[in-house]
């Protein structure tokens, strides 16, 4: 019998519960366009004083200069209108350079732009601005999520920023002349995972925590998929280092603990719940994760899907609750 990816994506359903991250976009997504940045603007006050100020770095700004330099140029009403037009998804000029960006990218640009404002150079929200029942409405739901969704909110909302002609799909290679995040601490080297032996999980998880993907990579199958929280999968080898150079760097990767089930075709399901750490946030906030893998019968890694967990009581969670 041979793995299909559709199967894969349904090992350990019945041990899911429903995030409320894609419920909290949708409430975001009905605000209009003024509510939508001031709302962003207020849920960033309070946790970008988090963001590790090295994570942005000098190095990743400079692919966004020539866009702030344009920027810091403009009269305050344009500066403005030029956040309507990447928060309402406009097609302009400088949404197109925006949604050119890759994630990081995009994050900076948003930091420095953060950074500008708060310097006057860039114009901030409105003095007397009132907050309207909806933003105060969503405010509220997004301070019932714990930070790792909160960040994941904020960070999903960034990226869909912009104005891209055409949906590109396998669009990671905009990360291929980055510079390398900075590590804010050292990763985690000897790993062990309470319940969990599985060879290529184990090496998966070191991999990661050395930025060596092309190690992490080697442990797929050549056919084999990766599905990042809320995303489609992300299907071949190619496709999958691409992704993970433009995402994955820098993280710390702190598995915890895991369950593992032989299946009657010689392959195992594993589910492993744990902590990540991004470099944007280093130590600040441990998002709760679970991986659910599937290993083909020679232990190589066909599937392995990553959710952000609905609650931190999640992690336990590892057998069906019925
Ligand atoms: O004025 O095993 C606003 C994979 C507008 C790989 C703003 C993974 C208003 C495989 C935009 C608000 C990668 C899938 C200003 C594992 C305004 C694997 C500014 C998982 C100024 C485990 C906003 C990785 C700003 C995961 C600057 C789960 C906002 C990674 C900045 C998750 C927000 C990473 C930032 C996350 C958010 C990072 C920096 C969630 C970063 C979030």
């Amino acid at each position: 019998m041979s793995l299909s990816i559709e199967s894969a994506q349904k090992i350990f359903s019945g041990t899911q519960v429903p995030s409320p991250i894609p419920a909290t976009i949708a409430l975001f997504d009905q605000l209009n366009v003024d509510d939508k940045l001031a709302l962003l603007w207020f849920a960033y006050t309070e946790l970008g004083r988090s963001i590790t100020p090295a994570a942005p770095g000098a190095a990743r700004l400079q692919l966004a200069e020539g866009l702030l330099n344009q920027i810091k140029q403009m009269s305050n009403d344009d500066q403005t209108q030029l956040m309507r037009d990447l928060a309402g998804y406009v097609d302009t000029p400088i949404s197109r350079s925006y949604a050119s960006f890759s994630v990081n990218t995009k994050l900076a640009f948003w930091f420095e732009l953060g950074e500008l404002m708060k310097k006057g150079i860039v114009a901030p929200i409105p003095p007397g601005y009132q907050m309207s029942d909806g933003v105060k409405f969503v405010l509220e739901a997004i301070q019932k999520l714990d930070p790792g969704q909160q960040i994941t909110v904020l960070r999903n909302t960034v990226v869909n920023m912009g104005f891209e002609p055409e949906v590109n799909s396998s669009g990671y290679s905009k990360a291929a002349k980055e510079p390398m995040f900075p590590r804010t601490q050292p990763a985690p080297t000897k790993l062990t995972v309470e319940g969990i032996t599985e060879p290529a999980v184990l090496s998966y998880f070191e991999a990661l925590n050395a930025d060596n993907f092309d190690a992490a990579i080697a442990l797929f199958t050549p056919d084999g998929a990766v599905q990042p929280p809320f995303q489609k999968p992300i299907i071949g080898r190619e496709s999958i280092i691409a992704y993970m150079r433009a995402e994955a760097q820098g993280l710390n990767i702190m598995p915890e603990q895991g369950i593992s089930e032989a299946l009657p075709d010689g392959s195992k399901q594993l589910k492993i719940t744990g902590k990540v750490q991004t470099p944007w946030f280093g130590v600040q906030v441990g998002m709760n994760i679970a991986w659910r893998f599937l290993l083909n019968p020679e232990g190589k890694i066909f599937f392995v899907a990553i959710d952000m967990l609905a609650s931190p009581q999640e992690l336990l969670n590892l057998r069906p609750t019925k």
